[in-house]
């Protein structure tokens, strides 16, 4: 490989990974009484995922986990990020544990703990049990309630085996573009609803790290992944400044400002005060969302450029919280993934520096994802060559490197994803993995990028 992945020394403590979820990977969707998720749901609607994909089979996952184990053994990371489908803990969302999915997880970090691989795990990565969804899902506070008995459920039988717990994924999908944009489940666009999903998933946040440490072992850590934005105005016209305060708002603000800072958004109630009166926040609920964070997961993909337009609906009834008017835009000369996200690594120390800058005193920072989706194919030979996701990666780790210089303390980077899998809205189109999956047959071939990842953090560990 060429100088440009060549990738600087990290700190030899630096923690290296990769990331997956499980309605991504697992399949197996009626098995050992899981109940249905709000992604089962709308997954099966037609019209929500491209080609009607579903994630019934998915990579399988659920049967092959030795097989995907072995991958990340072979691989040499030294921890493994995966989520815990809260329908196989508890079917309707309430109620007991249901012991068959417990046992399954319980298997899964044992084969992990024997490969060498710790476990990182992720109790909610969109997979609400439909049955809340049918009680209002993140509109209701319940929610929040249920979502913490959950987590002390799942802490109860695996804390003494896994130390790092994330409570909630990426917030700003289940709230925005599941119930504002539409685009993910549970597929509505709405206003209010969405910022009290919005609050309600920091709720039951707050809850569970409570719940979890007033039942701690020993040695678990406890945080929350967010994906924030390096947001930017698209022009120095003083309307696109103002569209990029409002997408910052929307992308990082309502989460950050609260989570790190204790604070509500300042500009929350000019940009949405008609279509909400924020009557779903109580008095000590600051408090309880700014929990004390052992680490803050940190996603980051693309930046994001903002453009005023209006793309508000004038009623504000029919407005979603989304509707800011703002357009994103992207400057043409940027290379951009399969996704049609532009490729801009400078981003990601942007943004981790400014993040340092607002909040002061941060937990440490793990990149828990980053990766991109090329169009890979296998070759002639059966070998699957990617060289533009290594150039990615590298670039990225390039500038988390400089962001470590200037002083942001960075732990660790999980690469997005393990394996390519259901990419959501997109279904099996989009791959973003180190390993090819062939859905036709399950084969994991690895593609040149695994290699190439594995060879990189052997050099880091001195060969
Ligand atoms: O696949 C997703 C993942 O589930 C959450 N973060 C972004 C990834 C790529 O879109």
């Amino acid at each position: 490989m060429s100088s440009e992945t060549d990738v600087q020394k990290f700190p030899d403590d630096f923690e290296w990974g990769v990331s997956t979820a499980a309605y991504q990977i697992e399949g197996a969707v009626h098995e050992d009484g899981r109940g249905r998720s709000i992604w089962d749901v709308f997954s099966h609607a037609p019209g929500n995922v491209a080609r009607g994909d579903n994630g019934d089979v998915a990579c399988d996952h659920y049967h092959r986990f030795p097989e995907d184990v072995a991958l990340l053994r072979d691989l040499g990371v030294g921890s493994y990020r995966f989520s815990v489908a809260w329908p196989r803990i508890q079917p309707e969302g309430r109620g007991p544990a249901e012991h068959r999915g417990l046992d399954f997880y319980g298997r899964l970090v044992d084969e992990l703990l024997d490969a060498g691989v710790e476990p990182w795990l992720t109790l909610y990565h969109w997979d609400l049990p439909q049955a809340l969804e049918e009680r209002g899902g993140w509109r209701n506070r319940d929610t929040a309630r249920r979502f913490a008995d959950y987590a002390a459920l799942v802490h109860d039988a695996l804390g003494d085996r896994v130390t790092r717990w994330t409570t909630l994924n990426e917030p700003f999908c289940s709230a925005f573009l599941g119930m504002a944009i539409g685009e993910h489940a549970p597929g509505v666009r709405e206003g209010h609803g969405a910022l009290a999903a919005a609050h309600h998933l920091m709720v039951g946040h707050g809850l569970a790290v409570q719940a979890m440490r007033a039942q701690r072992r020993g040695e678990e850590r406890f945080g929350i992944t967010l994906n924030l934005s390096d947001v930017r105005p698209a022009s120095a016209d003083p309307a696109d400044r103002s569209a990029a305060e409002r997408l910052d708002l929307l992308h990082n603000r309502v989460f950050t400002d609260p989570i790190l800072g204790g604070v509500w958004p300042a500009s929350e109630r000019e940009v949405w005060s008609e279509i909400s009166d924020f009557g779903f926040r109580r008095a000590d609920d600051l408090a309880l969302i700014r929990q004390p964070l052992d680490f803050l997961g940190v996603n980051f993909y693309c930046p994001a450029w903002a453009k005023s337009a209006p793309t508000a609906d004038p009623d504000p009834a029919h407005r979603s919280a989304a509707e800011i008017d703002v357009e994103y835009v992207v400057p043409p000369e940027l290379p951009r993934t399969a996704m049609g996200w532009p490729v801009e690594p400078e981003g990601m120390s942007g943004l981790l520096r400014r993040l340092d800058e607002e909040y002061g005193e941060l937990p440490p920072i793990y990149i828990t994802e980053n990766g991109a989706a090329y169009r890979d194919e296998i070759d002639a030979t059966g070998a699957v060559s990617d060289p533009e996701r290594i150039a990615f990666i590298a670039a990225h780790l390039t500038a988390l490197r400089t962001a470590m210089a200037k002083g942001v303390d960075v732990r660790g980077y999980f690469c997005w994803s393990l394996l390519d899998n259901f990419e959501w809205a997109y279904g099996y189109a989009k791959r973003f993995g180190l390993v090819y999956v062939d859905y036709e047959d399950l084969r994991r071939i690895p593609k040149a990028s695994y290699y190439w990842y594995r060879d990189m953090m052997r050099a880091q560990r001195g060969g």
